[in-house]
């Protein structure tokens, strides 16, 4: 399914006398727009090659059709997303769900899309069919070493996979723990973790980065052999400078101050980059900002400030992937939604009066400190974002012109009702 230029621009036309009138609105309120409108742009998210069909539930998958049927199916589908709005510039794959048998015609697929490869995803947390051994009981921290050995190799063989697509960043995600009292020793699983993830990090090239995420619970519950921020740090710091640590946003206890870990682990220099979704009890993989907005400001508050005050560059030096699938939405609007939603809050958190916040911290002024957040947070920042979407060739209403384009219905029509995409 093709999206002409000219549709845009038509659909944009219509829209355009109302989006001038909230522009003109926003920017003489805020300083530096330009200076923002830059930064809107260069910001991209990349899209989970596992997302882009109906998922995220063991309980049934309910497809509403046209989903891809191959990778190929799926660059095309995220194509889609990134013409729409312009800040989908990327892909995250997940091997073995999306094995790139012809990798130079994958890369130059992704390339006419506008698509680069981001952080590749191994997987030791499923048995697949031909697999020698099983990973029931965990992966690099099982007890026999030859299923360490496996677990490793695959690893090793997703690198592979990634140098050859141009990524260069790996995310090791272990789904490694217990279920019951007793049935680990605590002490060796990590080390035996650990020297798995020495033997992968030994194999990443040069420039490139691994990313432990960590997760409180399940598929185990009652222990995780990453469980949480303060053990990836400490594999991270023992692995080298490489490896730092994978912030998912579903993957805490209740009530985490999440933007306090990023805080710290950005102060560190080990923050390596994020799945966002949105949750209300666990590791729901909602959409993104549909839950806990001010939460999702809150942390995107510190990662402007603290990447500031580091010199870092926002829009490359952290990975910034969503990790979100759900069955109840068409997966690509929802994906329209959560990108969204990102660059919405990313440019909230460039409003932040920086120099007063820390004034009113200074003066322990709690309630200007309040305010100044919540001046941000509350602030219509729509119209920016559309203006930085429009200025960079995109759709000003995203979701808008795929309605209106059908585009679901000619998905069906090309591909049919009953495919299912690999993922989640
Ligand atoms: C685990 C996780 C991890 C996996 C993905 C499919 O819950 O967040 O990132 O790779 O889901
Ligand atoms: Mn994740
Ligand atoms: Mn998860």
């Amino acid at each position: 399914m093709q999206l002409e230029k000219y549709r845009i621009e038509e659909h944009n036309q219509s829209l355009l006398a109302a989006h001038q009138r909230a522009f003109a609105y926003i920017s003489g309120e805020t300083e530096g727009v330009d200076n923002i409108l830059e930064k809107l742009a260069a910001f991209q998210v990349a899209i989970p090659s596992w997302a882009l069909g109906t998922g995220g539930t063991r309980f049934g998958r309910f497809p509403a059709g046209g989903e891809p049927r191959n990778l190929e199916e799926k660059i095309e589908d995220i194509g889609l997303l990134h013409r729409l709005n312009q800040s989908s510039g990327a892909i995250s794959l997940h091997i073995p769900w999306d094995i790139p048998s012809n990798p130079s015609h994958i890369k130059a697929l992704a390339a006419q899309h506008g698509l680069r490869f981001d952080a590749m995803n191994s997987n030791t947390f499923q048995d697949q069919p031909d697999q020698a051994l099983s990973y029931k009981f965990g992966s690099l921290q099982n007890v026999d070493k030859s299923v360490r050995q496996q677990a490793i190799d695959h690893n090793i063989e997703v690198i592979r996979h990634g140098i050859e697509l141009g990524s260069d960043s790996l995310t090791v995600w272990l789904s490694d723990g217990s279920c019951f009292p007793g049935q680990l020793n605590f002490r060796k699983a990590f080390q035996h973790t650990l020297s798995g993830l020495q033997e992968i990090y030994a194999a990443l090239p040069d420039n490139w980065k691994m990313f432990v995420e960590y997760k409180a619970f399940e598929p185990n519950f009652y222990s995780t052999t990453v469980g949480d921020w303060g053990q990836s740090l400490l594999y991270a710091s023992k692995l080298g400078p490489k490896a730092y640590t994978l912030v998912d946003l579903g993957h805490h206890l209740p009530n985490a101050n999440i933007e306090q870990i990023v805080a710290l682990l950005l102060m560190e220099g080990k923050l390596g980059g994020f799945h966002f979704n949105d949750s209300k009890y666990g590791d729901d993989d909602l959409t993104v900002g549909s839950i806990k907005p001010y939460q999702l400001f809150l942390i995107f508050n510190e990662l402007v400030e603290g990447m500031d005050s580091r010199g870092m560059n926002h829009a490359t030096d952290l990975g910034w992937m969503i990790d979100a699938s759900h069955n109840v939405k068409d997966p690509l609007e929802d994906l329209l939604q959560s990108v969204e939603a990102i660059m919405i809050t990313y440019a909230q958190a460039l409003l932040v009066d920086r120099k007063k916040l820390t004034e009113a911290q200074l003066n322990s002024d709690v309630v200007t400190a309040q305010e100044v957040l919540q001046q941000a947070f509350r602030t219509d920042v729509r119209a920016l974002v559309a203006e930085a979407r429009l200025r960079a060739g995109g759709a000003l209403s995203p979701i808008g012109m795929y309605r209106a384009e059908k585009v679901r219905e000619n998905l069906i029509k090309e591909r049919g009702l009953k495919t299912v995409a690999t993922g989640l």
